[in-house]
Parts: structure tokens; sequence; C-alpha cells
């Protein structure tokens, strides 16, 4: 059979996207939401609430519990899991998941328990930071003090330290709970931890989600002495070996064949994070085509020719899955800052997606917003808070179609600033996450990069890429076979840049630049 499942953990759900290879189809996709279908962890952004708005933490249990749930519905949908010949999954990347001794291995993964019950004896830390959390800039100076500067780490790792990867999130731990740490007999990413519990035993780490935890090596593809020493004590020991995405990592342990009716010994690619396999499930595995994903982060990202390091420490290069390397930049400002817009003014998502274009210029007059709702990324802003420039109108709030105007030039023009430091042209953006079905955003894309916009038939091309990493893995299809076949843009939906509007967002360019500067730099 030809069918492969690709999983995709994500910050806010659990999905499953199933594809025929032999067809060249989706054949079903399917969902978890943990606010609305897993209220009982209380992470209905997918996060738990904290008093301190720079730590951000999940429940690794409700992972867990999502996966159980996830493979129910399906098959109570009667999805036949036994026609399944390989899967693959992806987590959002960064996160850190803590496991003691007693480790997956020796788990009685024949029992009837649920995976929560399994789970839950193994963590040596109730909670995952994940990529939202911004408290570890003091563990982020102390690295890059220990580990000879930024220049050092950024050509050894390819980014900066950066407060949401994971190195950081592992000193603050060592840090603050000393005894846990010692305690902890593994430490996983997202990516690594679902894999595991798939296969029933610790899983490696890929080198396209390793590259974003501030400790693997680009060029040797590998862990590095350097910044282990720099992050924590004893830390090689606990991390996982590092392989490359098209591994077999092992076969689906008897716990699902036995609940789901998987056929025992279905191999299971390694995991990757949620970028990298973006990146695939777009069809952009080779340059020249970028990609913009609007999801809870908004993310640029494309294949690289040669690993560059971005000099203001912004810009990332992690492993592309297709081999060689893809650069990334993050913003933590996507969907919830578009929310919170909408909400303030009780819009509908018409009106926030199509109304508020028509009813205002490309350029919004000259009216320009911060899009800082929370604290950001890119670039590195750790006081939140939006600000607006512009005509009094705007500025209070009285005229909503331009404040949706605002936010989406604010996140555009962001996006070209941020990503100056690639090298690679791109005359394409391919653009995807739930933001892409806005012709609105669509348009204001096209029109400040001056590039053609292309729309993709899939909604989720993280859980796609990993479907498609599975077909790679087990059967060794290549990659221009499954991008043909999986990755066409939506036809009759490309964008294209309007020249005029091209030109209005070229001269307000270098005043957008200035103010993100006065507010990061003054
Ligand atoms: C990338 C990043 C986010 C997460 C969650 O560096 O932090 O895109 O992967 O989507």
């Amino acid at each position: 059979m030809g069918w492969f499942l690709g999983l995709d953990s994500s910050t806010q759900s659990l999905s499953a996207t199933l594809i025929d290879a032999e067809k060249g189809t989706v054949a079903a996709e399917y969902g978890v939401n943990f606010g609305t279908d897993l209220p009982e962890y209380s992470c209905p952004q997918g996060f738990l609430e904290h008093p301190d708005p720079l730590v951000k933490h999940s429940d690794p249990l409700m992972w867990a519990a999502a996966l159980d749930l996830l493979l129910t519905n399906m098959a109570n949908d009667d999805v036949d899991f036994a026609c399944i010949s390989g899967i693959s999954g992806s987590g959002q990347q960064h996160g850190t998941v803590y496991l003691n001794a007693t480790s997956l291995s020796r788990a009685t993964w024949e029992s009837g328990a649920s995976l929560v019950e399994r789970v839950t004896p193994m963590l040596s830390r109730e909670t995952a930071p994940i990529w939202m959390d911004s408290a570890t800039s003091p563990e982020c100076a102390e690295i890059t003090a220990a580990a000879g500067g930024a220049d050092v780490i950024r050509q050894r790792t390819g980014s900066s330290a950066v407060e949401r990867f994971s190195g950081p999130q592992v000193r603050r731990f060592w840090r603050t709970a000393p005894g846990e740490y010692d305690q902890t007999a593994v430490i996983h990413l997202v990516s690594s931890f679902m894999c595991s519990l798939l296969i029933g035993g610790n899983a490696p780490i890929d080198c396209g989600d390793g590259a974003g935890m501030n400790l693997l090596n680009l060029a040797a593809a590998d862990w590095d002495p350097v910044l282990l020493n720099a992050t924590a004590p004893g830390l090689a020991a606990k991390l996982p070996p590092v392989v490359s995405a098209d591994q077999v990592v092992g076969a689906i342990c008897p716990y699902f064949v036995q609940r789901y009716g998987f056929t025992p010994g279905t191999p299971v690619v390694a995991w990757s994070g949620d970028n990298p396999n973006s990146l695939v499930g777009v069809g952009g595995w080779r340059a020249g085509v970028a990609v913009i994903s609007l999801g809870t982060s908004d993310t640029y990202f494309a294949a690289m020719t040669n690993p560059t390091v971005d000099p203001d420490g912004y810009g990332h290069v992690f492993g592309n899955p297709a081999g060689g390397f893809m650069s990334l930049i993050c913003f933590k400002n996507g969907a919830l800052a578009r929310e919170a817009v909408k909400d303030e003014f009780g819009l509908s998502w018409a009106e926030f997606d199509v109304d508020a274009f028509a009813d205002t210029p490309a350029g919004n007059n000259g009216n320009m917003m911060l899009p800082y709702f929370v604290p950001e990324i890119t670039p590195l802003v750790l006081e939140s808070g939006p600000a607006y420039r512009g005509d009094d109108a705007f500025v209070q709030g009285r005229t909503p179609a331009q404040r949706v105007r605002a936010i989406v030039e604010a996140q555009a023009m962001s996006l070209r600033l941020h990503s100056q430091w690639i090298q690679d042209e791109a005359d394409t953006l391919r653009v995807t996450g739930g933001g892409s079905k806005s012709p609105g955003i669509c348009q204001v894309l096209a029109d400040v990069f001056d590039a053609k916009v292309e729309r993709l038939e899939t909604g989720n091309s993280a859980g796609l890429g990993a479907a498609m990493r599975a077909a790679n893995g087990v059967r060794h299809i290549p990659w221009s076979e499954l991008s043909e076949q999986f990755c066409g843009a939506v036809k009759g939906k490309d964008v294209l840049p309007i020249p005029e509007s091209v030109a209005t967002y070229s001269r307000q360019f270098p005043a957008f630049q200035a103010y993100v500067e006065e507010r990061t730099k003054g």
C-alpha cells in the first residue's frame, strides 16, 4: 500500500495528514485542538497561564493525550491503520521535554494503560518550555560569553543564542532546578518526544530540528562540544543521537498495533521541526522559492544554497530535510496579533480579510504601526505593546480598516526587513498557513516583496511535509516526484504585484525600518 501518515504536533493542535503516494492525493486529514478538545489541560492557546508574560510552558501530557485522542477519532472514522506503510511527524520547534531514568524503554507498553498514564512517571519536569518562552535572556548572555561570543555561536550553530531555543531553556532549568536537572536522563525536543511515544523508546533528533537548539554543529551535523559545555554540565549524556531527517528510527510500538491496528513493524521515520517539514510540504525543497507561513508564528524560510548567517542575529540556519540547509526567520506576533486587531474592533474575518483592504489604499496614507502585542523575537522586543504613528483618527483607533491594513503591512514589511540577509533570490512566494486564505494579506505580501504569491492546496504544510518525508524515508521516492504530486499551487489563485503599490511600499520602507530601529535601539 502507498499510504503514509504525517502527524503535526503544533502549538495549538495535533493533526494528521494521510497521503496516498501511489495516487498522489491527500486521502484524509484529522485534527485535535488543545483548547477545545482537551480543556482539562488548561492550555487554551497551547500554553499554561503564568504570571510572568515571558514564561510560556506547555504540558507534555497534553501532547500524549492528544495522540491517543487523534488516533481514536481516526479509528472511529474507520481509518484502516493497517494500510499505512510509514509514519513521520512534525513538532513545534525548540520546546524541550525532560524524562527521568524510568525512560520509555522500561515502560510496560503491553498493558492496558493510556499514553498519559505511561508518560506521567517518566517526566522529570512537569512542564515543557516552548518556542514562545522569552524568559532566558540571562542564560543566552551566559552561553554567548562562555562559548566565545555571538559570532562563534552563529558560525558553529547557524544562530545566535536566542531566548526560545532549547539550549538556553536547558541552562535555565539546570540553574533554577539543579536537583531535577540531575534526575533528568534524556532531554527531547517536542518532535523527538512524540516520535519516542510512537516507537516506545528514545528517538533520535534530526538535523533540521536539532539546529534550533543552539547545540548542534551545522558543519559536523552533530552535537557541538563547545556549546554543550557552555550550556549545562553533563548535557552530552542527556541528549539523544543526531540523525538525518530521512532515517527510519524504529518500528511502531506494540501499544499502537494493539490499540489501533497498525501493522506490526510499520517503520517510523525521524520526526523534524514544523518549519523544515513545511519547507518540503510546500515544494520549497530547492532554492528559488521562498515560503511564508502565516500561523501562530509567522515564518519566512527557503532552501539555502550556501549556509550564510544573519549578521543581526535574528535569522537562523536549519537542516533542510531534502539535504543541505534552509534559512528561517520567525515572528511571534503572527496570527495572535492579527486576531487581537480583529477582536479589538469586533470584526468578522470577511471584514478583516477583504473589506478592510477595499476601504484603504496601499501604504495606508502613511499610517504605520509596530505589531508587538506579545514580546517579539524578530527584532528582540521584550516589553510588549503595539505602537501607532500617523493621523489622530488612526492613532486613537477610530478607523478599524486602517488598523487592519496597518498590522498586515507592518508584518509584511517586517518579513522583508529581516529577510535581507538571505542571499538566494526568490521571485515567487509560496504562502501557507491560516492567513494564506486572506486575499488582503496575500496582495500586501505580493506588493511589499514585488513577487508573485502562490497559494497551496494544503492547509497543513507541516503535516503534509511529514507524510512526504515518511514516503521519502521508507520508499525513497525522490523529492522532485513528491513535490510534483503534492505541492502544486492552486490554479487561478496566484496574486501578482501591482506596480503602483510596489512603488508605494518601496518609498515607505525606510520610514518603517527607522520606526523599528527607534523602538529596538532607542
Ligand atoms: C521557529 C519557531 C516557530 C515554532 C512554532 O524558529 O520558533 O516557528 O517552530 O511554529
